[in-house]
């Protein structure tokens, strides 16, 4: 424990006790944050937090912080009349909006934001005290921390926890579904950095297990053929998609698929089963891929929450922060935040909500397989596809790139023209992998540039955006959305080039 707290920097710490002591002196709270996996489970924390300390308290996922959802934030805050705010996994872009809208609400004393997305300008007071109100801000990329690999939302959600009590040290199990969730674990080479130390922290109080293991989706609950069958990272060119091919897989290896009249996941093969299978596994990758470490990352880091009930998608890190991802993307997040509360009816509803997602996944990669599924543009590729919704735009892409159902040489970017609820905003997304990354591409970067560029010429709010190097998004109205497409592609164009 002591070593836990050694790890975290000295400035963070300072504030962590400073929100602390603002969440032990909070009668109410408000507490908002994404609707993502990490956004979920940081609420999750938060909320159970707030429960154990006996506080009055209201949670609401939003789906992104601009000019126009502050204003129901800002109408939720003034009726449920918190003293405390506090937001998750979002918050320090939208700093300024906070303080406008949320900070002058008559009951609220105190704001704290927790988030780890890049900032978009150098705001150096971190803690600001303006007419006797406290907003405290805690993100790591202030703290020579990257928000990107070492901690993410729902880990800085579980720090703060942590600080105020250390009966929250199982939390440590969501904190770590949240950093599965944004993809901190470099794509299951491990998680490093504050992470890796919650994760020892999880192990060393029983609540999480690590294990060198296949890193499919799927090992505590697929059947064994269906384990290969929905294989996307890496796709398996022959089994992927291919019932029978899968069957004859193990059959040829001679392992059985069923124990009785029930299908044998992965978790219940012998580890010599294991090692067969994956022989033939990293074989059908050789056989496929140039890139050896392809086949090398077929074994990685896998966490088990030791806690929660085997065979089902609680059971593993990542998959269950697919659930609360498919919760969030069909716009239940509020869902994914009870499951994480150990509310078993609302763990029936997320399966089938997973279901749903997984159906809108699959028919989104088919309509990209057709022809004219994407366009080629310069230094990029972009996906204009009416039917897929916003909520799954990010996830699409990845996926598409991560199958090689797009190439992977330049970035891919999706659009949404028809966005949730008739809103004057199209949304925009985007991901690099990688190598294009350690090309010098910066996505977000990218995207913050070509909005402010917008701006600045029309003089007034034309485009908002933000994220990572490797995953950003943007909100553009609707009008200038194709000179922003062309803007980017400009840009990434001429990156690309040098
Ligand atoms: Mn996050």
């Amino acid at each position: 424990m002591e070593h836990f707290y050694e790890s975290i920097p000295e400035s963070m710490s300072e504030l962590l006790l400073n929100a602390a002591k603002e969440v032990r002196k909070a009668k109410r709270v408000s507490a908002f944050s994404h609707i993502d996996a990490d956004g979920i489970s940081a609420l999750a924390i938060i909320a159970l937090m707030l429960e154990r300390e006996g506080k009055e308290y209201d949670w609401k996922n939003v789906h992104q912080i601009n000019s126009e959802s502050i204003l129901q934030v800002e109408e939720d805050v003034r009726e449920f009349k918190p003293d405390l705010v506090i937001f998750s996994d979002f918050g320090t872009g939208q700093i300024e909006l906070v303080k406008e809208h949320i900070l002058n609400i008559e009951d609220v004393e105190s704001i704290v934001i927790l988030d780890h997305h890049l900032p978009h300008d150098e705001n150096n007071d971190s803690a600001i005290d303006k007419s006797s109100k406290t907003l405290i801000e805690i993100n790591p990329s202030h703290h020579g921390l990257s928000g990107s690999y070492d901690i993410s939302g729902a880990g800085t959600a579980f720090l703060l926890a942590l600080f105020v009590s250390q009966d929250n040290i199982d939390l440590s199990e969501l904190a770590i579904v949240g950093a599965t969730g944004d993809l901190q674990d470099y794509y299951g080479r491990g998680f490093v950095g504050l992470n890796k130390e919650i994760i020892e922290l999880g192990q060393s109080s029983g609540y999480l297990e690590l294990m060198r293991d296949l890193t499919f989706f799927g090992i505590h609950t697929r059947p064994l053929p269906y384990l290969l069958m929905y294989a996307t990272d890496p796709y398996l060119p022959g089994l992927t998609g291919a019932e029978e091919a899968c069957y004859a897989f193990y059959q040829d290896l001679g392992i059985e698929m069923k124990s009785g009249d029930n299908w044998r996941t992965w978790m219940d093969l012998e580890p010599s089963e294991k090692q067969v299978a994956i022989q033939g596994i990293i074989q059908v990758v050789l056989e496929h891929y140039e890139d050896p470490r392809i086949a090398q990352g077929i074994i990685g880091d896998t966490i088990v929450l030791s806690h929660r009930p085997p065979k089902t998608e609680m059971r593993s890190a990542k998959e269950f922060s697919t659930l609360l991802n498919a919760c969030g993307r069909n716009r239940r997040p509020e869902v994914g935040v009870r499951i994480c509360m150990k509310d078993p009816e609302a763990f029936v509803e997320g399966k089938n909500l997973l279901q749903q997602h997984r159906a809108n996944l699959a028919s989104a990669l088919r309509r990209l397989e057709e022809d004219g599924g994407f366009k080629e543009m310069d230094g990029m590729y972009l996906v204009d596809d009416p039917e897929t919704p916003d909520t799954i735009i990010g996830i699409v892409i990845g996926m598409a790139q991560g199958s090689m159902i797009i190439p992977t040489d330049r970035p891919v970017i999706g659009v949404v023209r028809n966005t949730t609820g008739d809103s004057p905003l199209a949304k925009l997304s985007g991901r690099a992998n990688r190598r294009l990354v350690k090309r010098g591409i910066n996505l977000k970067d990218v995207f913050v540039e070509v909005a402010e560029g917008l701006n600045e010429r029309n003089n007034t709010l034309i485009a908002e955006a933000g994220g990572h190097p490797m995953a950003a998004g943007a909100f553009i109205q609707k009008a200038y959305l194709d000179e922003y497409l062309t803007l980017v592609s400009q840009m990434l164009a001429k990156k690309l080039r040098t």
